[in-house]
């Protein structure tokens, strides 16, 4: 039976990355005295290495060799410390939304009695900013479980943050349902047997997503439908409780 809905964070709730996050890593940078710019095409490429402090690491072996070996960590860590106080505090001035269809669904699967959690590598600083700005007071306590960086150091598509999330549930994978907006994602998910919905955005829409129960567009709302790209069909344009039951019961016999 479904009774349980993880979300991403960073593509899926929101999108975050090329106005949120690439921003702060970007003033983050600059703060240090440091010249580096991530444009948005180059921040694409670096979204291949999931973690904002693994980005930073990566982007200094590849881009800044220069930087003695012993000091990469704690220069990463500060950098990233710093970009995150950008990053909260961009999300706390309204940079960042949520995507259509998620206030809907997170509200329609909490009244329904579905449990709601979330699974990202992104820090925990940054969800509870998103969480705490886009959503109303009430719903700050629907999420029955939060995996974020600081429980899973393995950042996807290692399954370590959703493994840490069906433990703290003590939930069975084919009672949930995953949301995933990228391939890394999707594996995360997957290599634990939680059956995914992915929605797309213009970082991840070229990616593989073999092995989504459904691809779309986002979850669809009102006077936007969303788009079926790949898998399961949607029979009215917009992704909810209705839905999901149908697909659970259809897919996962
Ligand atoms: C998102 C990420 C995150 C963010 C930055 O991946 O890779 O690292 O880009 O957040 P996913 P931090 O959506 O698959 O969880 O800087 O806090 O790591
Ligand atoms: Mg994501």
């Amino acid at each position: 039976m479904l009774k349980t809905l993880i979300f991403d964070v960073d593509g899926t709730l929101a999108d975050t990355e090329r106005d949120g996050h690439r921003v702060a890593f970007n003033r983050a940078f600059a703060d240090a005295g440091f010249e580096w710019n991530w444009d948005e095409a180059h921040y694409g490429e670096l979204l291949n290495v999931t973690g904002g402090r693994e980005r930073i690491v990566h982007f200094i072996q590849t881009h800044a060799p220069e930087i003695a070996h012993a000091q990469r960590d704690s220069l990463s860590r500060e950098l990233h410390a710093r970009k995150t106080e950008h990053y909260v505090r961009m999300v706390d001035e309204g940079a960042v939304h949520l995507r259509p269809g998620v206030a809907r669904l997170l509200a329609e699967a909490h009244a329904a009695g579905l449990m709601l959690a979330i699974a990202t590598t992104t820090s925990r600083a940054n969800i509870d900013a998103l969480l705490a700005h886009t959503l109303p007071q009430r719903a700050l306590g629907w999420f029955a479980a939060i995996g974020a960086a600081e429980d899973a150091p393995r950042k996807k598509p290692d399954p370590q943050v959703y493994r840490f999330v069906l433990d703290a549930l003590d939930a069975d994978p084919h009672d949930c349902f995953a949301f995933e907006d990228s391939a890394a994602g999707l594996r995360a998910a997957r290599a634990v047997g939680i059956p995914t919905i992915v929605t797309v955005n213009d970082y991840t829409r070229a990616q593989d997503f073999n092995g989504a129960l459904s691809v779309l567009s986002d979850l669809g709302d009102g006077a936007m439908p969303a788009k079926a790209i790949a898998g399961a069909p949607l029979q009215r344009g917009i992704v909810d409780v209705k839905q999901l039951r149908r697909w659970h019961a259809q897919y996962m016999r």
